[in-house]
């Protein structure tokens, strides 16, 4: 361990004077390796993603779990209402699982980084301008991030709310609202309530214990605290940050360090080096000692990319890395705090190929798969299985599970699937691919572009009614026209109609109506009527359940 530690401490000095090459320090033993059970994180810049091959490289390396530093954001994700654009936060899911790292989303609710439109709408309209979001985001994402900061920075250094638009439309009520919408998009999502200047004891921190107690008091479902730590080391270290966490955890939470960073005014020297270094050691450290402290995320890793010089220009240098990559002592205080110094012993075995897939309960948007379960001798341990579905020669992530079935969700109706399995074991080992599983989803509900309601008014006496039909073009194409076609389930017969030339044949159950000259063209969100007077029998007149446009099913109303 002495000797580990003199290696460590010759290879910072020597990296400090840009002596040691990139690819030759801490390859062997990176952060990941000695994150046992919780999550070692980093924010990922896209651009330095796209561009800069040390960046991918070291983060990949590093670090098992990916927070998306601005690409999952609402004007990211929603930069018009309604009108979702998802190529960013998909470049950041891709790189992730390419590199068998867990996703942590950033953020749903938040009083920045979000579009002008949605801040001006009333409150209806917001809140389901905000449920529409969530709902669609989560949704999307549903299989591949496992934890959401939901609701971001509602509070203010006081301890009281933020007069964010969210608060003043909305009231307090939106944080609730925003976790239920959430969790109704992802079952398993651990949902997060995540602020800054709240890692210590204090009035700030203090508010949001008050709201999160009073939020699982209601059963709001709220599963995570996430405190950023954007710590400077003119300032002094949090009071009691362990304490402060462990009253969170007590709550039944799990608690994350989300955003830590640790700035100083320029320029940087080896003194501040060091004390920047006991600052992410402390921080760790108070992760470490409060069991449910399940992730410590760095914002970014590289003084090369840090949001720090842009927000506080006399200030720099708040990550693990210099802007040449190499580590600097804040690197080794956190892999030494995370590792108690004991690197885990290596693990170059992947665990066995899982069994066949089998494939049951088919739907048209789900199916469960069940495989023989893998073993791991490596040491590591099996973690879980990877679910892909493979196209050609490429396979793409569906789905993980930590046991050896799973139930997909959000397929395609009428497709077919060819499904393989891979188990992964603690170290990040894949095993060999599974035998394929094919399976071809059911039929979905066919939604034409029209909307059909039907009436009938029994006339006294029994035996007679009149029939009215309101077709309704719900598309944005004229319909140019039309076939009504409806089945009459109770012996009903048409006996004159209007507005339409109605048909129906003896003997059958079945009923075409087509237009007259002057109703053939049926413009979008436009509608027509028609009748006719009818017969039944006996004293009942059940109505028609399914209605057909140019042999489209239509929706009923
Ligand atoms: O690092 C992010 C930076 O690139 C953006 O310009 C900035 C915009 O507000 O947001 C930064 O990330 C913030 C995070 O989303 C929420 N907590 C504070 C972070 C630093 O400002």
């Amino acid at each position: 361990m002495r000797r580990k530690l003199l290696a460590a401490a010759i290879c910072a000095t020597l990296s400090a004077l840009g002596l040691v090459a990139l690819s030759t320090t801490a390859t062997a033993d990176p952060l990941r390796s000695h994150a046992g059970s919780r999550f070692i994180g980093y924010a990922l810049n896209l651009t330095a993603q796209g561009s800069d091959a040390s960046y991918r490289t070291v983060g990949a390396r590093e670090f098992n779990i990916v927070t998306a530093e601005n690409a999952m954001k609402f004007d990211a994700t929603e930069p018009n209402q309604n009108q979702f654009t998802f190529g960013q936060a998909d470049q950041v899911v891709a790189a992730a699982q390419a590199n068998n790292q867990q996703i942590h989303g950033h953020t749903l609710v938040w009083h920045s980084q979000t579009p002008g439109w949605i801040q001006g709408l009333g409150a209806t309209q917001m809140r389901a301008a905000m449920q529409n979001h969530i709902n669609t985001v989560v949704g999307r994402y549903a299989n591949s991030v496992r934890s959401w900061d939901v609701v971001n920075e509602a509070f203010n250094e006081d301890g009281s709310f933020r007069q964010s638009f969210w608060f003043n439309t909305l009231g307090q009520s939106y944080i609730a609202d925003a976790f239920r919408f959430a969790r109704a998009a992802d079952p398993d999502a651990e949902l997060c309530i995540n602020d800054f200047n709240t890692d210590g004891m204090g009035a700030k921190s203090n508010g949001l214990f008050n709201l999160v107690q009073s939020l699982v008091q209601q059963g709001v479902p709220i599963n995570c605290v996430g405190f950023q730590g954007h710590l400077a080391i003119q300032f002094s270290f949090p009071n009691q940050v362990q304490q402060n966490f462990q009253r969170f955890a007590n709550l039944g939470l799990n608690v994350k360090i989300t955003e830590l960073d640790v700035r100083m005014q320029n320029p940087r020297d080896a003194t501040k080096d060091n004390t920047q270094a006991t600052y992410y050691r402390n921080m760790v450290n108070a992760c470490l000692a409060v069991t449910r402290c399940n992730q410590i995320t760095i914002w970014g890793f590289t003084d090369r990319y840090s949001w720090v010089p842009e927000t506080f220009p006399s200030e720099c240098c708040a990550l693990l890395y210099d802007q040449n990559y190499s580590p600097k002592p804040a690197y080794t205080a956190v892999h030494d705090a995370l590792g108690g110094n004991e690197p885990v012993p290596p693990d170059p075995t992947p665990p066995t190929t899982p069994g066949t897939p089998a494939a049951s309960n088919v739907t048209s948007n789900s199916a469960n798969l069940t495989w023989a379960a893998s073993t791991d001798t490596g040491g590591s341990g099996l973690a879980g299985y990877n679910i892909y579905r493979r196209q050609g020669t490429t396979d793409t992530l569906l789905s993980q599970s930590t046991t050896n079935s799973t139930t997909l969700t959000g397929l395609t109706p009428s497709t077919q699937y060819v499904v393989v399995v891979r188990a992964r074991d603690g170290a990040g080992n894949l095993s060999p691919t599974s035998a394929t599983a094919t399976f071809t989803t059911l039929a979905g509900p066919v939604t034409g572009t029209c909307q059909v309601a039907y009436t009938a008014t029994n006339w006294g006496g029994g035996g007679g009614f009149t029939g009215g039909v309101t077709i309704t073009n719900t598309g944005t194409a004229a319909i140019n026209g039309w076939t009504l076609a409806f089945s009459f389930p109770a012996g009903q017969r048409v006996s004159q109609g209007w507005s339409a030339t109605w048909n129906q044949p003896q003997g059958s159950a079945n009923v075409t109506a087509t237009p007259l000259s002057w109703n053939t063209t049926i413009p979008p969100s436009s509608s027509v009527q028609i009748g006719f007077n009818g017969s039944f029998t006996g004293s009942s007149n059940p109505e028609p359940t399914a209605f057909t446009i140019n042999n489209t099913a239509c929706t009923v109303v």
